[in-house]
């Protein structure tokens, strides 16, 4: 039978907290500031109120982001009994990876979330924020947890993940009123700012570089084409996982509605990156079989790079 899925309000998830001995946090696949910070100060946090809580993640997490949020030792491998599962900043449970399966069977589940979607865990706080770091702030507090320096600069970094720095459209009041709390407490925006937003490998720019000086444009401008190649990892000690910085180049050119990043994954095989401005590229994207949302979603398209070229050009051309 299944069993009801309810509503948590900040207040329930922190009693859920109180309540729990033992407790496992987990941060999704493909780890980013916002569910790392959330975690790691869920654990903090836990900690001082003397629990045991422990971070599980299936994938490897940035170095930057683990020095930001207090250096969380991250379990790869699941051991031990919980009294409580938590899933933090995953919209459905697939995003859990390779912890799916073991989070679903488990007695008692938690989803602290900022995503909508369908509940998959026995209790569900989910509420439409920036970022789900502003929600583990509202628990904190809710639990009495004294918010330490460390624990302002890990919520801190998944505001800043989540709204780009403050530079997409869900930088809200509420938004810059959090960070301005956490400013208070402590956190090291000016760090935060270096490590995430400033900071870039030479590695990366050399490939920056070497993507620009062949950028193609289409429409009178309007729609502009990057694109990388399996040589151009192997020549700079980069892989596919290195390239999500680069779209912004082509959709930040102020003459731009379509922008496109196009990396070679295997032999005759891309993965699109695809951003729009005031005008949809879900749709197109979803013509090549992928998808996403209205301003970026993304597709893989088979064939030799010219003929993906082309493909693009085509279809896109159609719509602008
Ligand atoms: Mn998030």
């Amino acid at each position: 039978m299944k069993s009801i899925k309810k509503t948590a309000t900040v207040n329930d998830v922190a009693s859920l907290l109180l309540n729990a001995d033992k407790i496992a946090f987990f941060a999704h696949t493909n780890p980013d500031g916002d569910t790392v910070g959330a975690t790691s100060a869920l654990r903090m946090g836990m900690l001082q109120l003397g629990k045991h809580a422990d971070i599980y993640c299936d994938c490897a997490i940035d170095a930057k982001i683990l020095q930001l949020t207090d250096n969380p030792p991250v379990n790869k491998t699941f051991d031990g009994n919980y009294d409580l599962f938590v899933a933090v900043d995953c919209g459905d449970i697939f995003r859990l990876g390779e912890f799916a399966k073991l989070y679903g069977a488990h007695k008692r589940t938690l989803t602290i979330d900022h995503h909508g979607g369908e509940y998959y865990s026995d209790f569900n706080c989910v509420i439409e924020y920036a970022s789900t770091c502003q929600i583990v702030y509202e628990i904190l507090l809710a639990a009495k947890v004294n918010i330490t320096a460390n624990i302002a600069t890990a919520l801190y970094v998944g505001l800043c993940t989540d709204t780009a720095n403050f530079l997409n459209a869900n930088a809200d009041s509420y938004g810059f009123e959090i960070a301005s709390k956490l400013c208070a407490l402590g956190a090291n925006n000016t760090e935060v700012a270096q490590l995430l937003f400033k900071d870039t490998s030479l590695a990366k720019t050399k490939l920056l570089a070497r993507t620009l000086s062949r950028m193609r444009t289409y429409y009178d401008d309007r729609l502009v084409i990057l694109y990388v190649t399996q040589s151009d990892f192997a020549e700079f000690g980069l892989t596919i996982n290195d390239t999500s910085f680069i779209v912004p180049y082509a959709i930040n050119i102020d003459t731009a509605k379509v922008g496109v990043c196009i990396s070679e994954y295997a032999r005759d095989v891309y993965k699109v990156s695809m951003r729009g401005k005031n005008f949809s590229v879900r749709e197109i994207c979803g013509y090549f079989g992928g998808g996403g949302h209205k301003l970026a979603a993304g597709c893989m398209i088979n064939g030799m790079l010219e003929e993906v070229i082309d493909k693009i050009v085509r279809v896109v051309g159609f719509q602008l």
